[in-house]
């Protein structure tokens, strides 16, 4: 790694990047290998890969204890829990969600014909304003799904009272929010139900994987059955459904990550302190900060790139690529403005002001548990100097 000084040191000026391989956003965070291939070895052993075998159940089994919540219905990934859970709480018409996701919150409901409606956020939190989702309640609305961004829990209890006072359903995305909390209680049992994504990219990965938990029985049994083509024993099908099973292999990687959760946490705190202090004082740099009263897996490192900051953001994105820091800009420019929703809710920005403007100032940076503080130091001392010589 070089040491990044002055502007002569840059790899937009023609020096080497600071990176010889690309410093990402998105490394998985990795548990114990040696736990993860023994339990890979029991399912070869056990010869059952799939359909609700032994790790999985236990792997529900975990995630419901550390929650706290009754039921913990594992899927193949968070898009498709997202489209199950919508269809067993009988979303239908609208229902009301943030532009400022990524575009899987909005897809798993057009994606079966219901409308998704974009109501602004609270550009402070980047969640949901309460009173921006009242401003888009008609009478096709039929739910709000709230989403956790960036860990953060939305404002539940403003939520479930909109959703009261209306008779709406409310569920949450919860995709970036396990190990979260909401006024101490874990992420996982507000709302009708709550849906994770247990990707890759996420602090808590299964490779690929996703969950939905509640504490309503009957929703649970609905789910379940639905993942899994309806089938209620053998060649009873009670219910329509589709294919959402998790696999045992990402139930046992779940498993050894879970072992491995709370160390990997830890140093993702570490790594956002770390960064707070290598960008403080970079004018119109402000780095999103969790609250300390919660818990947070600071998985997501967010800098927000402002008006007194001398370069713009998409300048200062291309000047981190160039050092191969692969920065990135999610979920620019919010899910109104991409296909298909732009061109089927054309006017949709014009209630959306904090959303394009939060979308123009986003800058995610490469975090977790595997960058290390001297990565962290050089990325801190490329914005810092291209912050100061645009
Ligand atoms: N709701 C919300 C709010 C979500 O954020 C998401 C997913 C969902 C719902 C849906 O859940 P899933 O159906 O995905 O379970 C990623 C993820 O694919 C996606 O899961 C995630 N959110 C979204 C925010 O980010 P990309 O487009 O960033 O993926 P990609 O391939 O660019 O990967 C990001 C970086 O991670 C790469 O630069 C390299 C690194 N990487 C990635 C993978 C997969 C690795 O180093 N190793 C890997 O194995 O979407």
């Amino acid at each position: 790694m070089k040491e990044i000084r002055g502007p002569r040191d840059l790899a937009i000026n023609g020096a080497p990047p600071a990176f010889a391989e690309p410093l990402h956003v998105g490394r998985p965070n990795l548990g114990n290998r040696q736990a993860f291939m023994e339990r890979v070895g029991r399912i070869l052993d056990n010869q059952w890969v799939t359909n609700n075998g032994p790790m999985v159940q236990e792997f529900e089994q975990r995630v419901a204890e550390r929650l706290g919540v009754k039921h913990c219905v594992a899927m193949c990934n968070g898009t498709i829990a997202l489209e199950i859970a919508i269809r067993a709480l009988g979303l239908e018409g609208e229902v009301i969600v943030p532009s400022w996701t990524f575009v899987a919150t909005a897809h798993a409901l057009y994606w079966q014909g219901i409308t998704p409606v974009f109501a602004d956020i609270d550009p402070a939190t980047h969640n949901l304003d309460p009173a921006a989702v009242r401003s888009m309640i008609t009478p096709r609305t039929s739910g709000i799904i709230g989403v956790h961004l960036w860990g953060r829990a939305a404002p539940i209890a403003e939520l479930q009272a909109i959703a009261d006072e209306h008779g709406l359903k409310l569920m949450f995305d919860a995709a970036h929010a396990f190990g979260s909390s909401y006024h101490g209680q874990n992420i996982g049992s507000f709302g009708a139900c709550e849906v994770f994504s247990f990707h890759a990219t996420k602090a808590f990965n299964t490779m690929e994987g996703g969950a939905v938990t509640t504490n309503h029985d009957e929703l649970a049994e609905a789910m379940r059955l639905m993942r899994n083509f309806g089938f209620k024993g053998y060649d009873n099908v009670v219910h329509p459904g589709t294919n959402g099973k998790m696999i045992e292999v990402c139930a046992a990687m779940g498993l050894a990550n879970l072992d491995d959760f709370d160390r990997i946490v830890e140093t993702s705190q570490c790594n956002h302190f770390e960064y707070k202090q290598a960008l403080a004082g970079i004018p119109g740099i402000t780095v999103l900060d969790y609250n300390p009263a919660e818990r947070n897996t600071h998985h997501y490192v967010v800098i927000e790139v402002g008006d007194k900051c001398p370069v713009g953001r998409d300048d200062l994105i291309a000047a981190m690529h160039a050092e191969n820091i692969l920065a990135r800009r999610y979920f620019w420019p919010g899910c109104h403005g991409i296909l298909p929703y732009r061109d089927l809710l054309p006017h949709a920005g014009l209630v959306l002001s904090n959303t394009i403007a939060v979308a123009r100032r986003v800058l995610v940076l490469p975090a977790g548990a595997n960058i290390s503080t001297d990565q962290i130091r050089v990325v801190g001392d490329a914005i810092r100097v291209v912050a100061s010589t645009s």
